[in-house]
């Protein structure tokens, strides 16, 4: 059991399963309630597909009710699925996604405090204090990043650095001269200021910093040891998206196996992209949310498209959440090449364990309707080579341990240190010529 400082809110956080199970019902039954009466789309589903609030009587009613995607969120564009009336709206966020027109969500004070304890919730867990300072480097603005772990780190008492995203020699010497013990950036940043700090020759041992909260995208077990390692921290995932809240929808703890859903707040289903059933424990399925606290946006079965599982299993650090894996990619994401589905993680996961650089692209094109896959990874200190036989050896071996893993045939390209495009947000990994929409 861990310190009960540990918790910020322990009644929530080590909530018995009856407990949470009771929550869920009487907020979900108040929230369809609600929707059915303020927000038109929402009834207009419902009565199509013959569904009343009062049908809606447990948390086990929840697969009575109709789905909600991102198309729906551009359909109503932009304040169609709004709950309550503007006056009421304390902020509005949105994400332009990768393809479409972006999505806006709207939220309360209430919204917004909530938000706070959930993201408070995770600073509490990894050991942070309101002696300590956050050092901010998601993008402030209409991305959730910024002001999510904003809210949190005020909620706890924290000192926040707000750096927002970019300009990263400065953001080294913040981390110098300020001193903060935890930083908030998204995984492929962090990798992003680790080099440049070791290009700066500045020792990342010699920071106070002591943690980081990653997130935003996927990212694997080896670039979480490789970040681990470089900036002499602790690495935990934080997981979330704009349509549910923001960051803070599920969080890690100090264990760092998995992360909890914050299940007072929303319900997690994970369910067969095929069938649409609901997976077992363990099982990956697509993850669906249903929002029952929210005020100003309660979106219920939401499909993220993310591909995860989660297990009920008891966690070490005594919270009783359930856990869900990392992402390990989005529907969206699945390159599909010659029939077989690729994930890029599985990728990324071949190119670390191998001690390749976590700086790669993946172009896929159609030539002569055959699906082609080609993998550019930079050469680091321990793959360089500038003789084009060892460097065209060493293209065949990655390329075969990378079939062996996808068991499809890919071309690997080992380009020269720092040619690869950095991000200061999420990354693009994939890059598809392909013309399939
Ligand atoms: O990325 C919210 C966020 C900000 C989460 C900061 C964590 C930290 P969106 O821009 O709407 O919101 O993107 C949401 O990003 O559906 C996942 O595909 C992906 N994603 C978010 N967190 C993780 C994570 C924010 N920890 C989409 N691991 C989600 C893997 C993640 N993927």
């Amino acid at each position: 059991m861990s310190d009960p400082k540990r918790y910020w809110q322990p009644e929530a956080e080590t909530a018995s399963r009856d407990q949470i199970t009771a929550w869920q019902s009487e907020r979900l039954v108040s929230t369809v309630k609600r929707v059915y009466q303020n927000v038109a789309p929402y009834r207009d589903r419902m009565d199509a597909a013959g569904v009343r609030p009062e049908d809606i009587k447990s948390v086990d009613d929840i697969r009575k009710l109709p789905f909600t995607t991102k198309q729906d969120l551009r359909d109503f564009y932009p304040f169609g699925l709004f709950a309550v009336p503007m006056e009421q709206i304390a902020r509005l966020h949105a994400s332009s996604g990768t393809t479409g027109k972006q999505i806006v969500v709207g939220y309360t004070q209430n919204d917004l405090d909530i938000w706070g304890d959930i993201v408070a919730r995770q600073l509490t867990a990894i050991g942070l204090s309101p002696r300590d300072k956050v050092h901010i480097s998601y993008g402030f603005g209409l991305f959730t990043g910024g002001l999510g772990i904003f809210e949190g780190a005020r909620r706890m008492g924290a000192t926040i650095i707000p750096v927002s995203s970019g300009n990263t020699e400065r953001q080294i010497t913040i981390l110098q001269d300020f001193e903060p013990a935890c930083i908030a950036c998204t995984p492929s940043y962090a990798m992003y200021i680790a080099e440049t700090m070791e290009k700066m020759g500045v020792d990342a041992k010699k920071l106070p910093l002591r943690c980081g909260v990653f997130g935003a995208e996927p990212w694997t077990e080896e670039m979480r040891r490789q970040i681990e390692q470089k900036l002499d921290i602790k690495a935990y995932d934080i997981y979330g998206l704009t349509e549910i809240m923001g960051p803070g929808v599920a969080y890690e703890c100090e264990c760092q196996a998995g992360m909890h859903v914050n299940e007072d707040h929303f319900i997690i289903e994970v369910l067969d992209t095929e069938t649409g059933l609901p997976v077992k424990d363990g099982e990956k399925g697509e993850i669906v949310f249903s929002c029952i606290t929210k005020e100003a946006f309660p979106i219920l079965r939401y499909r993220t498209k993310d591909i995860g599982a989660v297990t009920h299993e008891k966690c070490a650090c005594g919270r009783t959440f359930v856990r869900m894996s990392k992402p390990m990619g989005r529907t969206d994401d699945m390159l599909i090449i010659r029939g077989v589905n690729v994930f890029p993680s599985q990728i990324e996961t071949v190119l670390l364990k191998t001690g390749h650089s976590p700086n790669y692209q993946i172009e896929v094109d159609r030539v002569n309707n055959l699906d082609t896959i080609a993998v550019r990874v930079e050469m680091n200190e321990a793959t360089f080579s500038d003789t084009v036989s060892e460097i065209s050896q060493r293209e065949r071996a990655l390329a075969e341990a990378i079939k062996s893993l996808i068991g499809v045939a890919v071309k690997v390209i080992l380009v020269s240190p720092g040619s690869i495009e950095r991000s200061t947000g999420k990354a693009k990994r994939v890059i598809d010529h392909r013309k399939l929409h």
